[in-house]
Protein backbone atom coordinates (compact mmCIF):
# COMPACT_ATOMS: atom_id res chain seq x y z
CA UNK A 1 0.00 0.00 0.00
CA UNK A 2 1.75 3.45 -1.03
CA UNK A 3 0.33 6.57 0.32
CA UNK A 4 -3.15 4.48 1.66
CA UNK A 5 -4.44 3.95 -1.90
CA UNK A 6 -5.32 0.43 -2.47
CA UNK A 7 -5.59 -1.17 -6.31
CA UNK A 8 -8.89 -2.23 -6.62
CA UNK A 9 -8.66 -6.47 -6.26
CA UNK A 10 -12.06 -7.43 -8.16
CA UNK A 11 -13.81 -6.16 -10.88
CA UNK A 12 -17.16 -6.42 -12.73
CA UNK A 13 -18.17 -5.98 -16.54
CA UNK A 14 -21.87 -5.09 -16.14
CA UNK A 15 -22.21 -5.88 -19.48
CA UNK A 16 -21.24 -9.46 -19.84
CA UNK A 17 -21.82 -9.99 -15.89
CA UNK A 18 -18.32 -11.68 -15.46
CA UNK A 19 -15.92 -10.87 -12.17
CA UNK A 20 -12.56 -11.69 -12.38
CA UNK A 21 -10.27 -10.73 -9.50
CA UNK A 22 -7.65 -13.12 -7.24
CA UNK A 23 -10.73 -13.77 -4.46
CA UNK A 24 -13.70 -14.84 -7.20
CA UNK A 25 -14.38 -17.86 -7.10
CA UNK A 26 -15.93 -20.01 -10.01
CA UNK A 27 -18.39 -22.63 -9.50
CA UNK A 28 -20.17 -25.19 -11.78
CA UNK A 29 -23.35 -27.70 -11.99
CA UNK A 30 -23.13 -30.34 -14.70
CA UNK A 31 -26.52 -31.16 -16.16
CA UNK A 32 -25.82 -34.58 -14.55
CA UNK A 33 -25.31 -33.67 -11.19
CA UNK A 34 -28.59 -31.77 -11.27
CA UNK A 35 -30.72 -33.95 -13.50
CA UNK A 36 -32.61 -35.31 -10.47
CA UNK A 37 -34.61 -31.70 -10.62
CA UNK A 38 -36.10 -32.28 -14.05
CA UNK A 39 -39.31 -34.34 -14.61
CA UNK A 40 -37.89 -35.44 -17.15
CA UNK A 41 -34.52 -36.86 -15.63
CA UNK A 42 -34.48 -40.06 -17.87
CA UNK A 43 -33.77 -37.46 -20.91
CA UNK A 44 -30.59 -36.84 -19.62
CA UNK A 45 -28.39 -38.88 -22.17
CA UNK A 46 -24.79 -39.83 -21.53
CA UNK A 47 -23.62 -37.35 -23.81
CA UNK A 48 -25.57 -34.51 -21.80
CA UNK A 49 -24.14 -35.27 -18.44
CA UNK A 50 -21.06 -32.92 -18.82
CA UNK A 51 -22.99 -30.44 -20.38
CA UNK A 52 -22.42 -27.43 -17.94
CA UNK A 53 -26.01 -26.16 -16.60
CA UNK A 54 -25.11 -23.59 -15.05
CA UNK A 55 -21.76 -21.29 -13.70
CA UNK A 56 -21.71 -19.07 -10.73
CA UNK A 57 -18.97 -16.83 -10.34
CA UNK A 58 -18.91 -14.99 -6.71
CA UNK A 59 -17.12 -12.57 -4.16
CA UNK A 60 -17.12 -14.04 -0.57
CA UNK A 61 -15.12 -11.15 1.55
CA UNK A 62 -16.31 -13.21 4.75
CA UNK A 63 -17.18 -16.69 5.92
CA UNK A 64 -20.18 -18.16 5.34
CA UNK A 65 -22.57 -17.56 7.93
CA UNK A 66 -20.97 -14.48 8.92
CA UNK A 67 -23.78 -11.78 10.10
CA UNK A 68 -23.57 -8.65 8.46
CA UNK A 69 -21.90 -9.03 5.79
CA UNK A 70 -22.81 -9.46 1.69
CA UNK A 71 -21.71 -12.08 -0.96
CA UNK A 72 -22.63 -10.96 -4.40
CA UNK A 73 -22.58 -13.22 -7.54
CA UNK A 74 -23.40 -14.03 -11.24
CA UNK A 75 -25.20 -17.26 -12.29
CA UNK A 76 -24.99 -18.13 -15.97
CA UNK A 77 -27.45 -20.71 -17.52
CA UNK A 78 -27.09 -22.39 -20.25
CA UNK A 79 -29.45 -22.38 -22.92
CA UNK A 80 -31.77 -25.46 -23.34
CA UNK A 81 -34.48 -27.64 -22.11
CA UNK A 82 -34.45 -31.75 -20.41
CA UNK A 83 -37.68 -32.77 -22.08
CA UNK A 84 -39.62 -30.03 -22.35
CA UNK A 85 -38.66 -28.63 -19.46
CA UNK A 86 -36.17 -25.39 -19.47
CA UNK A 87 -32.78 -25.62 -17.88
CA UNK A 88 -32.56 -24.00 -14.76
CA UNK A 89 -30.69 -23.75 -11.08
CA UNK A 90 -31.24 -26.27 -8.48
CA UNK A 91 -33.12 -23.63 -6.40
CA UNK A 92 -33.28 -23.02 -2.81
CA UNK A 93 -34.59 -21.26 0.37
CA UNK A 94 -32.27 -19.71 2.44
CA UNK A 95 -31.55 -21.44 5.39
CA UNK A 96 -31.86 -18.34 7.43
CA UNK A 97 -35.23 -17.65 6.80
CA UNK A 98 -35.76 -13.93 7.06
CA UNK A 99 -33.17 -13.34 5.14
CA UNK A 100 -33.65 -11.73 1.47
CA UNK A 101 -31.46 -11.54 -1.93
CA UNK A 102 -31.25 -9.43 -5.00
CA UNK A 103 -31.81 -10.82 -8.39
CA UNK A 104 -31.20 -8.84 -11.54
CA UNK A 105 -30.79 -9.67 -15.33
CA UNK A 106 -27.58 -8.92 -16.98
CA UNK A 107 -28.58 -10.93 -20.37
CA UNK A 108 -30.95 -13.13 -22.20
CA UNK A 109 -33.99 -14.11 -20.75
CA UNK A 110 -35.34 -16.32 -18.71
CA UNK A 111 -38.11 -16.54 -15.33
CA UNK A 112 -37.32 -16.37 -11.68
CA UNK A 113 -39.28 -19.31 -9.97
CA UNK A 114 -40.62 -18.25 -6.12
CA UNK A 115 -42.15 -20.58 -4.07
CA UNK A 116 -43.45 -19.62 -0.12
CA UNK A 117 -43.76 -21.59 2.72
CA UNK A 118 -47.03 -22.02 1.58
CA UNK A 119 -45.88 -24.23 -1.56
CA UNK A 120 -47.50 -21.54 -3.39
CA UNK A 121 -45.83 -20.94 -6.82
CA UNK A 122 -45.35 -17.94 -9.17
CA UNK A 123 -42.91 -16.50 -11.74
CA UNK A 124 -41.59 -13.43 -12.95
CA UNK A 125 -40.24 -12.55 -16.40
CA UNK A 126 -37.04 -11.39 -16.21
CA UNK A 127 -34.96 -9.53 -19.40
CA UNK A 128 -32.72 -7.54 -19.13
CA UNK A 129 -32.30 -4.52 -16.64
CA UNK A 130 -35.20 -6.22 -14.53
CA UNK A 131 -33.94 -6.34 -10.90
CA UNK A 132 -36.24 -8.80 -8.54
CA UNK A 133 -36.59 -8.25 -4.63
CA UNK A 134 -36.49 -11.61 -3.22
CA UNK A 135 -38.14 -11.73 0.18
CA UNK A 136 -37.02 -14.08 3.16
CA UNK A 137 -38.46 -17.52 3.12
CA UNK A 138 -39.62 -17.43 -0.44
CA UNK A 139 -37.56 -20.26 -2.31
CA UNK A 140 -35.61 -18.98 -6.07
CA UNK A 141 -34.53 -20.79 -8.88
CA UNK A 142 -33.76 -19.52 -12.59
CA UNK A 143 -34.89 -20.75 -15.60
CA UNK A 144 -33.49 -19.79 -19.14
CA UNK A 145 -36.27 -19.59 -21.63
CA UNK A 146 -34.05 -18.08 -24.27
CA UNK A 147 -31.84 -19.23 -27.02
CA UNK A 148 -28.70 -17.58 -25.25
CA UNK A 149 -26.91 -17.40 -22.11
CA UNK A 150 -29.05 -16.14 -19.63
CA UNK A 151 -26.82 -14.15 -16.66
CA UNK A 152 -28.59 -13.28 -13.62
CA UNK A 153 -26.57 -10.95 -10.85
CA UNK A 154 -27.31 -11.34 -7.59
CA UNK A 155 -26.65 -10.60 -3.62
CA UNK A 156 -27.42 -12.19 -1.02
CA UNK A 157 -26.16 -11.57 3.11
CA UNK A 158 -23.28 -13.95 4.12
CA UNK A 159 -25.05 -15.39 6.78
CA UNK A 160 -28.33 -16.80 4.73
CA UNK A 161 -27.54 -20.43 3.78
CA UNK A 162 -28.40 -22.41 1.60
CA UNK A 163 -31.39 -24.66 2.17
CA UNK A 164 -31.39 -27.26 -0.75
CA UNK A 165 -32.75 -30.09 1.26
CA UNK A 166 -36.40 -28.96 1.38
CA UNK A 167 -36.02 -28.29 -2.04
CA UNK A 168 -34.91 -31.79 -3.03
CA UNK A 169 -37.88 -33.31 -0.46
CA UNK A 170 -40.66 -31.59 -1.87
CA UNK A 171 -39.41 -29.94 -4.93
CA UNK A 172 -41.08 -26.83 -6.62
CA UNK A 173 -45.49 -27.26 -6.86
CA UNK A 174 -44.86 -25.89 -10.64
CA UNK A 175 -42.36 -26.48 -13.01
CA UNK A 176 -41.86 -23.94 -16.25
CA UNK A 177 -42.42 -26.19 -19.52
CA UNK A 178 -42.35 -25.36 -22.92
CA UNK A 179 -45.93 -25.63 -24.58
CA UNK A 180 -45.71 -24.64 -27.93
CA UNK A 181 -43.16 -22.57 -27.44
CA UNK A 182 -44.68 -20.76 -24.77
CA UNK A 183 -43.13 -21.03 -21.54
CA UNK A 184 -45.63 -22.00 -18.65
CA UNK A 185 -45.72 -23.13 -15.31
CA UNK A 186 -47.69 -26.05 -14.61
C1 LIG B 1 -27.07 -17.01 -7.18
C2 LIG B 1 -27.14 -16.94 -5.67
C3 LIG B 1 -26.29 -18.04 -5.04
C4 LIG B 1 -26.67 -19.39 -5.63
C5 LIG B 1 -26.56 -19.37 -7.14
C6 LIG B 1 -26.98 -20.67 -7.82
O1 LIG B 1 -25.79 -16.64 -7.62
O2 LIG B 1 -28.47 -17.10 -5.27
O3 LIG B 1 -26.50 -18.05 -3.64
O4 LIG B 1 -25.89 -20.42 -5.07
O5 LIG B 1 -27.39 -18.33 -7.64
O6 LIG B 1 -28.27 -21.09 -7.42
P1 LIG B 1 -28.49 -22.46 -6.62
O7 LIG B 1 -27.65 -22.36 -5.37
O8 LIG B 1 -29.95 -22.48 -6.34
O9 LIG B 1 -28.03 -23.55 -7.49
ZN1 LIG C 1 -30.62 -17.28 -2.34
Amino acid sequence: MENNILKCPIFYNSTTGDLSGEEIVQSKRTLGEIKSIFKDSDKVTENDENKVAYKVLAHFPVEENTSGGLFFGTSILSPGKVGDEYIMTKGHFHSKKDTGEYYWCISGEGMLILMDEDNKCWAIEMKKGAIHYIPGKVAHRLANTGNEEFVVGACWPSDAGHDYDTIVKTGFSKRLIDVNGTPTLV
